[in-house]
């Protein structure tokens, strides 16, 4: 009499378990989806108020994602911008973060950056810089981005 009880009970018990082992699992998997593995800015010029950030970003997941935006205590604002030629005349616009599953966002001069506005202060070669970066599913991800040489073409070793 008990035993019809009690199984259905240790059977719904069970099946919570399952699921959350199985939640903890996909949260767990879910690290390292988004990957940046290299972030790097320009130094800037005394009283340049704009400066730029490298990064570049893999998508080791097996669904897209979007890089909606970016902030950093070095400077007021910061955006996402992609450099375009126009008429022979280079030009900066807004450009939309987006990753494919298996791609990657690389982020170069003269290509895409991120664009600090508003700097705190000149961006000092050797120093580094936070850039949080914010992501539609990873989420938030702080990384620590190398200041190289004003003209520099890639990041410091
Ligand atoms: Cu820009």
């Amino acid at each position: 009499m008990k035993m019809r009880i009690i199984l259905p009970v240790l059977l719904a018990l069970a099946l919570t378990a399952a699921a959350l082992v199985s939640f903890a699992l996909k949260a767990d998997g879910a690290a390292g989806v988004i990957v940046v593995v290299e972030a790097w800015a320009r130094a800037t010029p005394p009283g340049a108020t704009t400066g730029a950030v490298y990064v570049t970003i893999e998508n080791r997941g097996g669904a897209a994602d979007r890089l909606l935006s970016v902030k950093s205590p070095a400077a007021g604002a910061a955006m996402l911008h992609e450099t375009i030629e126009e008429s022979g005349v280079s030009k900066m616009r807004e450009t939309d973060g987006g990753i494919a599953p298996g791609a990657a966002l690389e982020m170069k001069p003269g290509g895409a950056h991120i664009m600090l506005i508003g700097l705190t202060g000149p961006l000092k070669e050797g120093d580094t810089i936070s850039v949080t970066l914010d992501f539609e599913k990873a989420g938030d991800m702080t990384v620590d981005a190398k200041v190289a040489g004003i003209g520099a073409d890639g990041p410091v070793d």
